[in-house]
């Protein structure tokens, strides 16, 4: 019994001790495990005489289950401190400043864009779209430029063949719609992507986007050309902008006009500079378009976008547009409309 008193103090105060769950768990060995010294007691019952037997058992019993419930209890304990340190460690400061999340922005072109959509839808227009490998049909001849035609000199391409080409303009999507729409009216404009052979400087270059556009109806006249071009403009540039159409020659287009938007210059006078070509649909086009010249007219504009973005964002050179310069983009970033 005496040993047992000095047992349980020792296995106590190592439990108390223990700083670990393996510490802990060594004590749990050293006393519990079969060969522990708890359970070796349990082997000096032999030893003892029959009246005593009852008690000393009882009193390891009671031992055993002490240490047992004393280990529980400290292991519990040692959990509970491991828990606030890993919570502790990784306490959050929500007082710190966040990540920075970089995100891109609209290119300035497709801002160009998407901002003459909306003009255009408002104004009852659908959107049209056409391929960029063009037949030589659709991108010249329906557009009255036969073969061997001197005006296709002003729009030298990339052939894909004798028949298949990289588009001029987006003008064929003119032949293609008025195909579609089988002589009705029709009220259309479509943006998309145009190549020439024109050698790159600060206003061209051998690819760049144009706005098509394309109304024909009964009464149409160049009045009303002049309503939506002016409409454009002062959306674009602020509502005291003043249009200037000046005579102009397309193949497609009778007459045809080119249309200068004014600016102040530098010295305070005002001055013009050319955005677009446009004109009456030609009678020849309306004819292989399915409509009949005598009952129907239209007229037609070309937009160039980067030349609407240069001007709008007083850009020195075409080019930026296209090397994807992170400095330049930027700049852009937040003006959407
Ligand atoms: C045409 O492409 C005609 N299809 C426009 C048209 C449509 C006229 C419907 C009548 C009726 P033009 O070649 O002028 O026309 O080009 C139109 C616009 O595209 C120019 O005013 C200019 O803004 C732009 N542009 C022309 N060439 C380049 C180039 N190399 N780089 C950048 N922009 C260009």
């Amino acid at each position: 019994m005496k040993d047992l008193a000095m047992i349980k103090k020792a296995v106590m105060n190592s439990i108390e001790h223990a700083k670990t769950l393996e510490a802990l768990d060594d004590v749990r060995v050293k006393y519990l495990s079969k060969k522990g010294e708890i359970s070796q007691l349990m082997s000096e019952l032999k030893n003892l005489s029959p009246e005593e037997r009852p008690a000393f058992g009882a009193r390891v019993n009671m031992l055993k289950q002490e240490v047992g419930d004393a280990l529980a209890k400290k292991k519990e304990a040692i959990e509970d401190q491991l828990l606030m340190a890993s919570l502790a460690r990784e306490e959050m400061d929500v007082t710190l400043p966040g990540y920075q999340f970089y995100s891109g922005s609209i290119h300035p072109l497709n801002q160009v864009i998407e901002d003459l959509e909306d003009l255009f839808i408002g104004m009852g227009y659908k959107i049209a779209e056409g391929p960029e490998v063009e037949n030589d049909y659709y991108n010249f001849e329906m557009m009255n430029l036969e073969k061997d035609h001197p005006a296709r000199d002003m729009q030298d391409t990339f052939y894909i063949n004798e028949e298949i080409l990289l588009r001029t303009h987006t003008s064929p999507v003119q032949a293609r719609t008025m195909l579609q729409s089988q002589g009705k009216p029709l009220k259309i404009i479509c943006p998309g992507k145009v190549y020439r052979r024109d050698d790159d400087d600060p206003t061209h270059s051998h690819q760049f986007q144009q706005i098509e556009g394309l109304v024909i109806d009964k009464t149409i006249s160049l009045a009303n050309l002049k309503d939506a071009l002016l409409k454009m403009a002062r959306h674009l540039f602020g509502e005291n902008r003043e249009i200037r159409l000046r005579p102009s020659y397309f193949p497609f287009t009778e007459p045809s006009v080119e249309v200068d938007v004014s600016y102040i210059k530098k010295d305070g006078t005002t001055g013009y500079i050319e955005i677009l070509g446009a004109g009456m649909v030609h009678p020849n086009v309306l004819k292989m378009g399915g409509y009949d010249p005598e009952v129907y007219s239209g007229f037609a504009f070309g937009v160039g976008v980067e030349r609407i973005a240069i001007l709008k964002y007083q850009i020195d050179d075409i080019r930026h547009f296209y090397t994807n310069d992170l400095r330049f983009l930027n700049q852009f970033k937040g003006d959407v409309r």
